[in-house]
């Protein structure tokens, strides 16, 4: 997978070199650049961003420099094109599902947007050209978008084949099935007082996964009632009643 990063900050992305993200980018999976807007300046004070029309407070990010940035990241006729994702607090929630969905994009551009944010037009001229997603974090807001893509380049990367030793791991992790994932314990059996639950060094495989089951149904019934509302009957077993 290609990746760019678009960033009045770049050093702020140096956290991709790091751990499972630099040993992707290390081993081939990942081709990851990240370039600073300011290369797509051309006046001595390197302009990015100006007042808003129509008034009101901060500053907006003019749309040349995104333009050229796009125009040369983007490479003519690119086939499929590359998915533009524009975090922001305005953006479409970033689920587990998007993480898997951009997982499997060959390219994805990261615009990184700072102060009000980036002038509307860039994001429509770019949508006539390949996909874009304008996307959040969750409802707070952040400086910019570059703490954003190092989280999305988290999520998505452990994602891509290859990344994760195990892929079970995958498979039952919070979000997996649409619960948070049950406790977990390693050795010691005892420690301070608190004991390792006796189910879990039992060896009854058939109730160690009953109660993993019921453990993540009570958590994400008193954390997350939102997701057990959202999962569907069938998602249900006829014990699953009981928690
Ligand atoms: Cl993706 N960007 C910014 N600037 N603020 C945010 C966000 C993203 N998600 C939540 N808050």
């Amino acid at each position: 997978m290609r990746v760019d990063v678009v960033s009045i900050f770049p050093e702020y992305l140096a956290p991709l070199d790091l751990s499972l993200i630099g040993r992707a980018r290390a081993s081939g999976v990942l081709d990851l650049a990240v370039h600073d807007l300011r290369t797509w300046t051309h006046d001595v004070h390197r302009t990015v961003d100006d007042t808003p029309y129509g008034g009101g407070p901060g500053m907006v990010m003019r749309p040349e420099p995104w333009g050229e940035a796009l125009d040369a990241l983007v490479p003519v006729e690119e086939d499929p094109p590359p998915r533009l994702v524009v975090p922001s607090p305005a953006g479409v929630p970033f689920r587990q599902a998007l993480a898997h969905e951009w997982a499997a994009e060959s390219h994805l551009i990261f615009a990184c947007g700072r102060y009000e944010g980036i002038d509307q037009r860039v994001l429509e001229h770019a949508a006539t050209r390949m996909p874009v997603t304008e996307v959040s974090l969750g409802d707070y807001v952040l400086f910019g978008g570059e703490v954003a893509v190092l989280v999305i380049m988290e999520a998505v990367t452990r994602l891509l084949p290859g990344v994760l030793g195990n892929a079970d791991s995958l498979a039952e992790e919070s979000h997996a099935h649409g619960l948070l994932e049950a406790p977990v314990y390693t050795k010691p059996p005892g420690w301070r007082g608190h004991d390792v639950p006796e189910i879990l060094r039992s060896g009854d495989h058939g109730r160690i996964a009953r109660w993993r089951r019921d453990q993540a149904l009570i958590r994400t019934a008193r954390r997350r009632p939102d997701m057990l509302a959202a999962l569907a009957a069938t998602d249900l077993d006829k014990r699953d009643v009981a928690a």
